[in-house]
């Protein structure tokens, strides 16, 4: 069945321009050559030695000690919340978030915990909003134990969290015993976008999880980076989810390719989107609020039409976009769409609406 927020996929001759997400993205020949020759091993043994590599890099890359590969941005986040609580733990959360809302209710079904979802502007809890949210030790209290940001904020539009939001709500967080998790799936792009290292931005946070699959182009995995001991025991939830590979070199060879060589290109997809949202927001019927279109995703907001009907439309006119709501799409630019791509998909737009 296909997912509810989708349109379906049809086989059609013409070039399709797909920006329902950036993780419809192909590996590159490099990638596809890494793979190939990879030097691999039992990984769920410790014996991968491109696994570790990547691993390694990835550790370095966030400013973290220790890195575990992992298949899924949901896999990485639910290990850190298990790794990080007990059954019954409260974790707070902005209520847009991806792990609060497209993760399958994993952190509910399988790590047993209480989300405690708060309102935010754009995705950052402050540090006040934090501390009147905590109640104290009470028999009637789930204990809260982590909190969770997401940077950059995929529902809220792609926004970035500085580096001074991610160290107030941090220290706050720290200073009440709770540990902070990053949901860095496009830490890169919040990287890119601010011009500071990707560790800068993981510092403030116990721990991160990366995505290699969206912008960065690689075809599977997730890095879930943090301290020596925190992922000793994500290493152990992973196991306990199913999620122990074996000669897993094979696709981690793709991870560091991803990583060396498609970090800095992130800033096309952020000029291609810069430049969709600003052509998009002239046309009658559109809404878009260009404050919030800091990197590689552009929410568009339709008043007075229904949205999958206008994603239908334009499905048939090759742009596929994604469903946000009922009257909202989502457009995220990614390696296969170019500037020169952009008159097309306003064209599109223009005739659908
Ligand atoms: N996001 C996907 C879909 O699930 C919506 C997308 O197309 O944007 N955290 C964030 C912030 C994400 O955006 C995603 C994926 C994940 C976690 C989960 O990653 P995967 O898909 O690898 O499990």
């Amino acid at each position: 069945m296909k997912a509810s927020r989708e349109v379906a996929a049809e086989p059609t001759a013409r070039r399709v321009i797909d920006l329902r997400s950036d993780t419809i993205t192909q590996p590159t020949e490099a990638m596809r050559e890494a793979m190939a020759r990879a030097e691999v091993g039992d990984d769920v043994l410790g014996e991968d030695p491109t696994v570790r590599r990547l691993e390694a890099t990835a550790a370095e890359r966030t400013g973290k000690a220790a890195a575990l590969f992992v298949a899924s941005g949901t896999m990485a986040n639910l290990a850190a919340v298990m790794a990080h609580t007990s059954r019954g733990d409260e974790v707070i959360l902005d209520d847009q978030a991806h792990t609060y809302l497209m993760e399958g209710g994993g952190a509910a079904a399988l790590a047993g915990v209480m989300p405690r979802p708060l309102p935010t502007e754009r995705g950052i809890i402050r540090g006040a909003q934090l501390e009147a949210a905590l109640r104290p030790p009470d028999v009637h209290h789930a204990p809260a134990r982590l909190v969770c940001v997401e940077n950059t904020h995929n529902r809220h539009g792609g926004t970035v969290a500085t580096v001074e939001a991610m160290e107030e709500l941090a220290e706050a967080a720290h200073r009440h015993g709770l540990r902070v998790h990053l949901d860095g799936a496009r830490l890169f792009n919040a990287a890119v976008a601010l011009g500071v290292p990707a560790a800068r931005l993981a510092a403030p946070a116990d721990s991160v999880a990366f995505c290699l699959s969206k912008g960065l182009s690689a075809p599977v995995g997730s890095l879930l980076c943090g301290d020596a001991m925190f992922i000793a025991r994500a290493r152990h939830v992973r196991k306990m989810l199913g999620g122990g590979m074996r000669q897993a070199g094979v696709i981690a060879a793709a991870g560091l390719v991803a990583l060396d060589t498609m970090v800095e290109r992130l800033a096309d997809d952020h000029h291609v989107a810069r430049r969709l949202a600003e052509a998009l927001a002239n046309l009658p019927g559109v809404r878009i609020d260009l404050s919030r279109v800091q990197t590689n995703i552009v929410r568009v907001e339709l008043p007075g039409h229904d949205a999958r009907a206008v994603a239908e439309r334009l499905r048939a006119r090759g742009v596929r976009v994604s469903l946000v709501g009922p009257r909202a799409i989502r457009l995220v630019a990614n390696r296969h769409v170019t500037q020169d791509d952009v008159p097309e998909v306003v064209e599109a737009f223009r005739a659908v609406l």
